[in-house]
């Protein structure tokens, strides 16, 4: 068997395991909400990381089928998060989005059937895009996600400060989160780092978003990260990919 078919079997097995990662906030460290992250076991080659399967997965015609399963899978997981959290505000959930999911599928019918499916609280299920995603067709990006906000989802920008779109373009697309990439945050690449969080958690918050940092890996980082005004954090520091279930045990023992 080639890798593709292995894959293209896998995804209609439901082969693919989701791990969810918590998404922190700084004030208080309680959980706001968790990000997706899809993983196949492979047979032989072991656990295998989107970055190796999703390109797979474009090529093969599959990433759709792919990516709808990741939504409705997290949708039905959120909604069971929340009925158990009863009181507390509602966490969110971020799923990621590959462009040939926003360019060339009929993305909001999937998540108008996910969400009718599930009974999430309104604005949050989310979608995670990159900045090289939406300037691919920054115009058709513009319209997508427009109407990807009217059914009551929210929107990050994933890795931000690694493409180079204009930022003019930021306040046309309608974000309500930036997340700023790993690289401007983890303690290796410290130097430089104070100056460029501060502007781009300045930036963020003038057009009036929040900020996720990514790559929080120590308790220093987020000491530094919340007195630099950066509302959310994620990373090694608050907890790995995780299993529902762990992430659920997560929920309850923070009562
Ligand atoms: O979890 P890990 O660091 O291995 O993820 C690698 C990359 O794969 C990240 O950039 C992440 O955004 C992406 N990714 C994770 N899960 C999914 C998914 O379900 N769909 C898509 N399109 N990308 C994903
Ligand atoms: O591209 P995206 O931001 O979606 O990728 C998120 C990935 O980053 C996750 O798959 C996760 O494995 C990885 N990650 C999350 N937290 C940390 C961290 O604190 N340090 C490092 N090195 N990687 C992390
Ligand atoms: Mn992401
Ligand atoms: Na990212």
């Amino acid at each position: 068997l080639t890798l593709e078919s292995e894959l293209r079997r896998a995804i209609e097995r439901r082969e693919i395991t989701i791990l969810y990662q918590p998404i922190v906030r700084l004030e208080d460290r309680s959980i706001a909400g968790f990000e997706a992250l899809a993983r196949w076991d492979h047979p032989k080659l072991g656990r295998m990381s989107p970055s190796e399967f999703i390109s797979i997965a474009e090529e093969i015609g599959l990433i759709v089928d792919l990516g709808m399963f990741v939504l409705d899978q997290t949708a039905r997981q959120l909604s069971v998060w929340q009925r158990a959290m009863r009181s507390r505000e509602p966490i969110f959930a971020s799923v990621n989005v590959s462009s040939r999911q926003l360019l060339r599928h009929d993305l909001i019918h999937d998540i108008r059937t996910v969400l009718s499916r599930s009974s999430v609280a309104r604005g949050t299920l989310k979608l995670e895009l990159t900045e090289s995603l939406v300037m691919e067709n920054p115009e058709h990006a513009a319209q997508m996600l427009a109407r990807i906000r009217e059914l009551g989802t929210g929107l990050s920008l994933d890795d931000f400060g690694t493409g180079h779109s204009s930022l003019a373009y930021l306040q046309r697309f309608p974000f309500d989160t930036i997340k700023i990439d790993q690289s401007f945050v983890r303690t290796t690449s410290r130097g430089t780092r104070p100056v460029i969080l501060k502007s781009i958690i300045a930036l963020a918050h003038d057009l009036g978003m929040d900020v996720v940092a990514e790559g929080a890996e120590t308790d220093s980082d987020a000491v530094e990260l919340y007195q630099l005004g950066c509302e959310y954090a994620q990373g090694f520091a608050f907890g790995e990919p995780m299993d529902a279930d762990a992430a659920m045990r997560l929920l309850t023992e923070e009562r």
